[in-house]
């Protein structure tokens, strides 16, 4: 195969796009699916089922399957839980986007950028959003972008907070992490990679925050100076289009990261989950296999006894009685056999009544 064959046929790397309500997430998702066109022909996938409009040419677009409205008439749901359970139902057909992708690289797409709904937790805590996350990863490189807006993210503890969330997806997705610092032609986000680098800077910035909060963050920030090493952080205007060189640059340097440091995982995440479908389509076709193999009438219960004893006559014996060098003979026997002389009695007793219903029994046969 020739070299740039095998490149034409690389799987195209993935970038999910996560972030806040309003950061500018569906901005960026536009910006990315025409910038560098040529080179990287950016495959675009819409997993916002309640966007009014779609600013760019989704190749896929999760409200061509699901209405989201229908949806929330038909469970009864508000608009939160119409978007999960849009989600829960989009992700039941995931396998075959995955095939779509998986077309789209061999076709020479070097990019697949997901765009996902506004209220971040919907994705990132649901179900659905583990599973595509894990299909995505199991399948291709995988990047998680992390839009954060700059401008609401100027008093530390917001930025804290946007941290807080960023590190809480970061540990659950398991995957290289971009945050891409959005909206610099407003704000510009060097304070907050000082932030990042410079715990005493960040210090000194929540100096002015005395509030409950505030020393809530001071704590907070010990524990996230450990967190900010596995980031990767640049600036970006998704709207006039700055910063997409280094963002590009990360990018590239997130999918070796994925290769070296986290294929492995998913690639043992796949196998086992090859096996978990072999196992079951198997069971399936044993439970279906009607009309072979020979079928064992089932034993019916004991309703008589030989020698002339009704069945109520029997008992179990204790399993302790079994034998005498059984450990479990040791057992206290129960306190009725515990006496020998009202043993012998309970047995006199229950002899004469055996004798009585059989004399019975044999008066009534001959009348
Ligand atoms: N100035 C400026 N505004 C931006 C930028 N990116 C996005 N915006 C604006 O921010 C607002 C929200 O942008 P969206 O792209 O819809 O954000 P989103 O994260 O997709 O929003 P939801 O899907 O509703 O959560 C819009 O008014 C955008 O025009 C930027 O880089 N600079
Ligand atoms: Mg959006």
């Amino acid at each position: 195969m020739q070299a740039d064959e095998a490149a034409a046929e690389a799987p195209p790397i993935c970038l999910i796009v996560l972030g806040m309500a309003g950061s500018g997430k569906t901005t960026l998702v536009k910006k990315l699916s025409s910038f560098n066109y040529d080179k990287l022909k950016p495959y675009v996938i819409n997993l916002d089922p309640a966007c009014k409009e779609v600013p760019y040419p989704a190749s896929i677009d999760i409200r061509d399957t699901v209405n989201y409205k229908e949806v929330m008439k038909q469970y009864k749901l508000g608009p939160n839980g119409g978007i999960v359970t849009s989600l829960n139902l989009f992700c039941t057909k995931f396998g075959k986007v995955i095939e779509l992708i998986e077309k789209a690289g061999k076709a020479g797409h070097k990019i697949c950028v997901l765009d996902t709904p506004g209220q971040i937790e919907v994705f990132t805590w649901s179900a659905s959003g583990t599973i595509i996350t894990e299909a995505l990863a199991t399948a291709f490189p995988t990047i998680v972008v992390y839009v954060m807006d700059v401008v609401r993210s100027t008093n530390p503890t917001t930025f804290m907070s946007n941290m807080l969330y960023a590190c809480s997806i970061l540990y659950k997705a398991r995957l290289p992490f971009i945050v891409a610092m959005n909206k610099i032609d407003i704000e510009d986000h060097n304070f907050a990679l000082e932030w990042m680098t410079d715990f005493e800077a960040f210090q000194e910035a929540l100096e002015k925050e005395q509030t409950y909060v505030g020393n809530l963050t001071r704590t907070m920030s010990l524990t996230l100076d450990e967190f900010y090493k596995d980031l990767k952080a640049c600036g970006v205007s998704a709207k006039m289009g700055i910063g997409y060189d280094r963002f590009y640059e990360l990018v590239a340097e997130g999918a070796k990261e994925y290769e070296e440091d986290y294929k492995k995982e998913y690639d043992k995440l796949r196998i086992q989950k090859e096996e978990e479908k072999k196992k079951s389509e198997k069971l399936q076709e044993i439970a279906s296999a009607k009309g072979s193999g020979v079928e064992v009438p089932l034993v019916p219960f004991v309703s008589e006894v030989n020698s002339g004893r009704e069945l109520a006559d029997v008992y179990l014996k204790h399993p302790g009685n079994e034998s005498s060098e059984d450990e479990e003979g040791d057992e206290e026997r129960p306190v009725a056999f515990g006496d020998d002389e009202l043993e012998d009695q309970n047995f006199n007793d229950f002899m004469q009544k055996r004798k009585e219903t059989q004399i019975d029994k044999a008066n009534k046969s001959q009348s």
